[in-house]
């Protein structure tokens, strides 16, 4: 038996990167899960292959985590199968443009201020209560590097990894009396679709990120996960910062070529 075995885990951003790595590392380890994401095709194929796979139950929830009635639909869908879930991993998210800030567009703004941090507030406000009146669960956000230190081009995404990186904290305080666990795992540069997004699909520009080093793999996050879940109950990781070997700070590289 592991730590996750027989628990339910509800990973928002499953249809890609971290989110997808995730549920699959969690489904091996017998892990029932609830996934969400907006495109429906993916999400439908993870359910069926995880669900044959590794024979644990997958709920899957297509909606935008920006719209707070789809998330409250979930959430009471949830409470009328009575199912409370064990872990909540706010994934989802998202770097939309890399501008200057006297060039960026309003639009790339508001959709990383929405998904990001009023996303991630959704998500909580609508499960969290149920952890609480269980006084069980762990909360994982997925923050960033770049919620500790602002990059040029960064501002509006790193302010709204800042803003998660405030929250992880306020959530943790929050908890204080309680057995609920709150961790923010704050990954560097990872090889997932999140350049394609920025870059607002230009594969080209997206694959230059990731050239001349080993960028973190969606699996090494997964793993991270793991290990910050499977810990006792006495042991709170509250921040997990993981960077590629060779990029040490969010502006020392070691890129070949
Ligand atoms: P991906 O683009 O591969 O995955 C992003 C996931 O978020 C997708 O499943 C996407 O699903 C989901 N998502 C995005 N917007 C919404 C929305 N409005 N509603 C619901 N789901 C949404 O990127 P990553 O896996 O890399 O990103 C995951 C998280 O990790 C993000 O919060 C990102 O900021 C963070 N991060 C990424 C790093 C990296 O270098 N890759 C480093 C540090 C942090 P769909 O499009 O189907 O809705
Ligand atoms: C993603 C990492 O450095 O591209 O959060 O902002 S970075």
């Amino acid at each position: 038996m592991n730590a996750v075995q027989g628990k339910w885990a509800l990973i928002t951003g499953a249809t890609s990167g971290f989110g997808k790595a995730i549920a699959e590392l969690l489904a091996k380890h017998g892990c029932h899960l609830i996934v969400t994401g907006r495109r429906a095709e993916r999400l439908e194929s993870l359910q069926h292959i995880l669900e044959e796979k590794y024979s644990v139950r997958v709920l899957a929830y297509c909606f935008d985590v920006r719209d707070l009635n789809q998330c409250v639909e979930m959430s009471n869908d949830l409470q009328s199968r009575e199912i409370v879930p064990d872990i909540l991993i706010n994934n989802a998210g998202l770097a939309s443009g890399k501008n200057k800030i006297h060039e960026g567009l309003i639009g790339d703004w508001e959709k990383m201020i929405d998904t990001n941090i009023k996303g991630l507030l959704y998500i909580t406000r609508t499960i969290l209560p149920m952890m609480v009146a269980r006084n069980e669960g762990h909360v994982i956000n997925i923050g960033s590097t770049a919620g500790h230190v602002v990059y040029p081009e960064g501002n509006v995404y790193n302010a709204s990894k800042f803003a998660v990186k405030a929250l992880n904290e306020a959530i943790n305080l929050d908890l204080v009396g309680t057995n609920i666990r709150c961790c923010s795992i704050d990954p560097g540069a990872a090889e997932t679709e999140f350049s394609l997004v920025r870059f607002h699909g230009d594969a080209n520009k997206a694959s230059k990120v990731y050239e001349g080093y080993q960028a973190l793999r969606a699996e090494d996050i997964a793993d991270a996960v793991l290990y910050v879940i499977g810990t006792p109950p006495h042991v709170n990781i509250t921040n997990m910062v993981i960077y590629p070997t060779a990029q040490r700070n969010v502006f020392v590289w070691d890129k070949k070529g």
